[in-house]
């Protein structure tokens, strides 16, 4: 780095810390990374940098004096007795030995470390009573955490009960594996929802639920590594990690404890290799100094532990040749680019193609055919191109053209006010009525069962089906004959198609691929309007005033009700006999009920009703079920064993109520 003077290393710094802020509070806050870690620790490494030749420049409000994290303000607030700090890191491995020579200076003999792998997730603090889980919070910003006691207690791993009446808090990482993540992801993708950028967001945003039902769904998992103020028995941090494993808790079975640098160089690149076999995700390995004692002596600094550190592996890349951009067309006309390259191996998988998402990105990174280019995995999962290596471009090489007619149908593409996207705007592409339909069957929407993308290209392809509504006019003659369709297999189509007739309006409302028009959005358009005659009249102010819906989705559905073809279509799957009401109960709709519009929150062990069924039951009535208690809380109902809910209900003076008081308020008799 060339020398600054102090007044451009203060404004180089004052740009950093701002741009950090920002990333960070869309990481901590949102759950949603806008750049890789690699360009994250870059700058913040940078900072530091900064910071370290310049002391005068350092203030109390630089990121590198905090721990990061924002406190997210709809949960309620946990003060960590004992602040739950990150962890100071290095990205190579002569940084390691920098550390190890100057513990080693430091307590004057050499130091054995517990050597585990950095899994990447987000910290959690578990709190036993009794040998009860009383609370789980998230670290927040390392002094003030969020309670996801709820949502713990269906995490399955978490042990909600410890031997040994055990009351203390142990500290662990909360993490998705890979399977469940790459599941979670095609899910949201098929549903047309925003992926997750890697399993550490997935996990945090999972974990991060108002609704604990969610969290329930999505198949989190733990490793406890930590114990807070273990009995004097336990004095090393490798016996902390064995007796956990023994009280119930998952523990990482691949911590060594390990007294020279070779033992833990090769342990580094032993969990290089194996890192993409690992079923969950690792972004480095931790050096903890194993005798407790020594710990304490050699303390914290105002950030960080002295006595550990993380080493990041180095981000996965690997270099390949572009042959070819292809164009593929959505099913709301949006067109976007993908590379095809080379095969390569990249953390694990083959990999030839990599989404380049749309033209500005495309040409913002230069890519071009005959490049070589550095490909990396976007949570170890999805394909990205990192860069063009630009010493290896071809001579001869141009910039690649953007296409201005679509691939599919041929009719010009046009760029929308303010979207980078590139559309073709032709309703009768048959790229988009191909994807129209796909989308209308699946599984979010109409869920025809045996009508998947296959099939669907073979209807097109004979002239059976060329638009939504020619699915309701097949008959078992139009099918006979052709490929894999026999008697059984024709009925069960045909079944599947008029059973999706009774569907509640929001599943045609979100079937129908309207842009922007996502599930969530459908839902509470079609709770609203109730009829498709009430939502195809209704005027975008109207949609507007619904809450969390704003004016893009409003605009767009207006715009498509305003379209010829789109009142000729649903005119045509009227007739054919599709319902048209939204058969989900509203709130409003509940009929008079104590619970109606009152906040209810359930705890303990119930016995006529799973806790899932129960919170159907009130939500149905217009209650509001919420994960947490407080003082806006009008009663919790509690079952066996209830949990802090209770003492914190009784604490503030919110009505309890038992299992079968709450029944019989209903007037439904406890039956035993
Ligand atoms: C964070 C993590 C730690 C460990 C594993 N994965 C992490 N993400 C471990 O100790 N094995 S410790 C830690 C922290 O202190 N912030």
């Amino acid at each position: 780095m060339p020398t600054k003077t102090l007044a451009e290393a203060k404004q180089r710094a004052a740009d950093l810390r701002k741009q950090l802020d920002q990333w960070a509070d869309a990481y901590y806050s949102e759950d949603r990374p806008v750049v890789e870690d690699a360009v994250y620790d870059r700058a913040y490494q940078e900072l530091l940098g900064l910071e370290h030749d310049f002391p005068e420049i350092v203030s109390p409000d630089s990121i590198t004096q905090r721990v990061g994290g924002q406190v997210n303000n709809e949960f309620t607030k946990v003060r960590h007795p004992i602040p739950m700090l990150s962890m100071g890191d290095v990205f190579s491995k002569q940084e390691l030995v920098d550390f190890d020579q100057r513990l080693q200076k430091q307590v004057g003999h050499p130091v054995a470390y517990n050597v585990e792998l950095k899994i990447d997730g987000l910290s959690l603090s578990l709190e036993y009573e009794q040998g009860r889980l009383v609370r789980a919070s998230t670290r927040g910003n390392g002094q003030v955490g969020e309670d996801v006691t709820a949502n713990a207690r269906y995490i399955e791993d978490i042990p909600q009960n410890v031997p040994n009446n055990f009351t203390g808090e142990v500290r662990g990482e909360c993490y998705m594996g890979k399977d469940a993540f790459a599941k979670l992801n095609a899910a949201r993708d098929a549903a047309g929802q925003a992926t997750f950028a890697n399993p550490r967001n997935a996990a945090a945003g999972s974990l991060r639920q108002l609704d604990p039902s969610i969290t329930k769904q999505r198949h989190l998992s733990t490793f406890i590594y930590t114990w807070v103020n273990p009995p004097a028995e336990i004095t090393s941090q490798h016996q902390a990690i064995a007796e956990m494993a023994k009280m119930g808790f998952h523990t990482n079975p691949t911590g060594q404890k390990l007294a020279n640098l070779d033992e833990i160089d090769q342990y580094i690149d032993e969990y290089t290799q194996k890192r993409n076999s690992l079923t969950y995700g690792i972004d480095g390995i931790v050096l903890k100094v194993d005798d407790l004692s020594l710990q304490q002596e050699l303390g914290n600094t105002v950030k960080v532990p002295r006595w550990e550190i993380a080493y990041k592996f180095p981000p996965q890349e690997e270099a390949t040749i572009v042959h070819e951009i292809v164009w593929t067309v959505g099913r709301t006309g949006v067109v976007t680019p993908t590379a095809v390259m080379d095969p390569v191996q990249l953390a694990g998988t083959t990999v030839s193609r990599a989404v380049l998402h749309n033209p500005d990105l495309l040409k913002e990174k230069d890519v071009r055919i005959g490049d070589t280019v550095l490909l990396h995995k976007a949570g170890d999962i999805i394909p990205e191109i990192s860069q063009v290596v630009l010493s290896k471009r071809p001579q001869d090489s141009v910039p690649y053209e953007i296409p201005t007619e679509c691939p599919s149908c041929g009719q010009p593409l046009t760029h929308l006010a303010d979207e980078v996207a590139l559309r073709c705007l032709n309703p009768m592409c048959p790229a988009q009525v191909e994807e129209r339909i796909i989308h209308f069957a699946s599984r979010p929407a109409m869920n025809i069962m045996g009508l998947g993308p296959k099939i669907i290209r073979q209807l097109i392809k004979q002239d059976l089906v060329k638009d939504v509504a020619d699915l309701y006019q097949l008959t078992a003659e139009d099918l006979q004959g052709l490929p894999h369709f026999q008697a059984k297999s024709i009925n069960n189509l045909l079944t599947a198609i008029e059973n999706s007739k009774q569907n509640s309006v929001e599943l045609l409302l979100f079937g129908l691929g309207i842009d922007h028009v996502g599930a969530k959005a459908a839902r509470l358009i079609a709770e609203k309007f109730q009829t498709m005659d009430r939502i195809q009249a209704a005027t975008a102010a109207e949609i507007d005033a619904i809450p969390t819906i704003g004016e893009t989705i409003s605009n767009s559905l207006t715009a498509y009700f305003e379209q010829d073809s789109a009142q000729e279509l649903l005119s045509q799957l009227k007739a054919a006999g599709l319902n048209m009401r939204f058969l989900g109960q509203t709130p409003a709709e509940a009929p008079e009920n104590p619970f109606k519009d009152k906040r209810v929150v359930l705890t303990g062990k119930l016995v006529h009703f799973t806790r899932s069924e129960f919170t159907a039951k009130l939500q149905a009535l217009g209650a509001k079920v919420t994960g947490s208690v407080s003082k806006k809380t009008d009663y919790v109902i509690y079952g066996d064993d209830p949990g802090s809910k209770y003492d914190k209900a009784q604490a503030l003076g919110v009505e309890l109520l038992t299992e079968a008081e709450a029944l019989q308020q209903l007037g439904e008799k406890d039956q035993d």
